[in-house]
This record gives C-alpha cells, structure tokens and sequence, in this order.
C-alpha cells in the first residue's frame, strides 16, 4: 500500500508514522506513507494556497488549484483506489471502514485546514470524507495519523503476531477483555487464577466473558451490532 498525505502542515505528521509498528511496516516494504506540502503546489511566488471565502466570512479557504495540481500528478504516476479528504463533517471512522481500506492499494489523503477546502475540491476529486468523531479538530493532520495508523496496522504481515489483531477491541464489535504480566501478585492485587492455570479453552472463555461483561457495562450500544 501507498499512502499519499497532502497538508499544509508537513511538520504535524513528522513523528507519528516513524515509530513503533508503523515504522517497522515502512520498513519491511509493506507501506509507503509520502507526505506533500501543499505549498510546494502554489501557484504563485508567495506560497499562497488558501484566500478568503466569496460572499465573506471569518476563516481561509484552500484553492482549488495548488491541490488539483498535486492529485492529478499523483493520479499519472499510479492508480488510486480512494482520495479521502478529512473533515469533521465526514462519515465517522470506525473499524469496518478501517478493515475495508486495509485492503485498498492505493490512498490519497487530502488534510483540510482553515475553514476548509473550495467545495470543488470534494466535487472533483473527493470519493470519501472522513471525520474521527464529533469535536473539532484545528486541522485533518492528527485526524489523518489516525485512520492510517488504524487502517495500516491491519494490512496482512504488519503485526508479527497477526492473531493479536483480530483479538483487538472492536474486531469482532466486542471491547478486549483484561490483560495482565508479572508479577502474578502486586500489593495483594492478584492476577485472576485462571489465566496461571494453563487450561487454554477454560482461558478463552474467560475472556469471552469478561469482554462480553464489559463490553455492557460500558459500551452496550456496541452489542446491538454484535453476531452471537
Ligand atoms: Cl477529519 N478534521 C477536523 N478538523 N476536525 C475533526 C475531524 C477531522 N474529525 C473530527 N474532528
């Protein structure tokens, strides 16, 4: 997979795909993540990618042009399977969604900033809008980090034990049940007897169990999803 992030901000997303999981997909050729600066696509002398909104109002609005120029230069060089552009009035990002990308070739993620992006822009060259809940955020860039570090780390080969995805919290629209390591007993906190036992289906269940329990107690709108 490829993933082109086009932003105003490059030095927003300098860190977070260069640790961790995500770095060692890169790494291991699984991903490519290529960041642009938008105002390397100005076109004029002064950088400029945003002006004022027609008709007036508080807040810049990124041009259309600067951002035509980047995606149809990157749609020469290759096929794209989505140009996500995010925004808080985007359909709210979850793991079907992520589940679904994972499997994409290709992605284009344009970041809005300011008071948005020409609405022809999404006309154009938008095929999905993403937001990651409900609160504003001062731009798409954490937003981006976030969906492609969801989506990435469910790409085949990227986890090296590649069960432990399918164990995560809202996987199977279940949350994950508790976990624990040594030691066995910390200040009289014991660890649960069963996970010591070694009896791996009683184990299972258990887990089963506890996910199920908290799943209600925390979130039960999520069980009304839930295949028993
Ligand atoms: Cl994708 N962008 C912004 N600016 N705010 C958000 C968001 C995106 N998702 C939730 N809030």
């Amino acid at each position: 997979m490829r993933v082109d992030i086009i932003t105003c901000v490059p030095k927003l997303l300098e860190s977070p795909f260069n640790h961790s999981i995500l770095l060692r997909a890169q790494h291991k050729g699984i991903v490519e993540i290529v960041v642009h600066d938008l105002r390397d696509y100005a076109i004029n002398n002064h950088k400029q990618v945003d002006d004022y909104a027609f008709g007036g109002g508080a807040g810049m609005v990124l041009m259309i042009e600067p951002i035509a120029k980047i995606i149809n230069q990157l749609q020469s060089e290759r096929a794209y399977q989505e140009v996500i552009y995010m925004t808080p009035d985007g359909k709210l990002f979850d793991q079907k969604t992520a589940n679904r990308l994972s499997l994409l070739g290709n992605l284009i993620v344009l970041c809005g900033h300011y008071k948005g992006v020409d609405e022809r822009v999404r006309e154009r060259f938008i095929t999905l809008e993403l937001s990651i809940g409900d609160y504003v955020l001062s731009g798409g860039e954490l937003a981006a980090a976030v969906i492609i570090d969801a989506v990435v780390r469910l790409i085949p080969n990227v986890l090296s034990d590649e069960t432990s995805a399918l164990t995560d919290s809202f996987q199977d629209s279940l949350l994950a049940p508790p976990v624990y390591t040594r030691p066995a007993e910390y200040e009289g906190m014991k660890v649960p007897e069963i996970l010591l036992s070694g009896h791996e289906a009683k184990i299972e269940e258990w887990r089963f169990e506890q996910a199920l329990k908290r799943t209600t107690e925390r979130r039960p709108d999520l069980l009304t999803n839930y295949d028993i």
